[in-house]
């Protein structure tokens, strides 16, 4: 009973919002279990994580422009022109793309190994990203509308997922800002970035990848 007066106590959240929280709250506690290092290395995988679902949309055949923007605040935002993750209600009662970036190893695809094209050093997933980040936005344009979901201070979720209209682009785009309470720097290094995506580039002939150092 004490646990449902805590769980109703809060408007925003229903019971599998709580456990998704716990879950985030899991990988804030112990990230290196779940990114390996909390140095450059951890910090720079963030980046690799929504990359890679970036490319394993264009390797399934949608879109192939992805693009990488360093910001001068340190959060760093990437864009893709796929499908755009799906916006409507997932079967858990919340949106689609609330589950792909909070739901710490969400069922279904999410956890077949055959299904991911791309390898993230760990295969953790968005979510974790989300968990080590100030702040997480993502807008996804995806069957003719465009959303924006925020998630802050590691997977609080301040507003419902908004609306935006109509669109007839599709992609998406995910921005961070990486949590300096959690990462022994949070100061992104250029020269690795631009290593890694020439590495893809040249991996991935089909992709077209552009770095933006603002
Ligand atoms: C900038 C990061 O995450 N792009 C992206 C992700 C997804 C899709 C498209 C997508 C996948 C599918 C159907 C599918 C993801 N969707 C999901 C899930 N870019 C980035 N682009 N439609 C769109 O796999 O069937 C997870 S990732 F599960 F919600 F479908």
């Amino acid at each position: 009973m004490a646990d449902n007066i805590k769980k109703n106590a809060n408007p925003n959240y229903n019971d599998s919002n709580i456990e998704v929280l716990e879950g985030l709250e899991a990988v804030r506690k112990r990230p290196g279990m779940y990114i390996g290092s909390l140095d450059y290395h951890g910090l720079h995988h963030c980046i690799w994580e929504i990359v890679d679902n970036a490319i394993d949309e264009a390797m399934a055949g949608y879109g192939k422009n992805i693009t990488i923007t360093l910001h001068k605040d340190n959060s760093v935002t990437i864009q893709d022109d796929g499908r755009g993750v799906p916006t409507g209600m997932h079967k858990s009662g919340v949106p689609t793309t609330q589950v792909v970036y909070t739901f710490l190893h969400a069922g279904g695809k999410f956890n077949d190994a055959s299904y991911k094209v791309s390898s993230g050093l760990h295969g953790v997933g968005a979510s974790v990203v989300t968990a080590l980040s100030e702040y997480l936005d993502v807008v996804s344009c995806h069957d003719g509308i465009m959303v924006h979901q925020r998630f802050e201070k590691g997977g609080k979720i301040i507003h419902k997922q908004e609306n935006l209209g109509k669109t007839n682009k599709t992609g998406t785009t995910v921005t961070f800002k990486p949590d300096p309470k959690i990462f022994d720097t949070v100061v992104f290094d250029r020269k690795i970035i631009e290593n890694r995506l020439r590495e893809n580039a040249f991996l991935l002939k089909r992709i077209q990848f552009t770095f933006i150092d603002e």
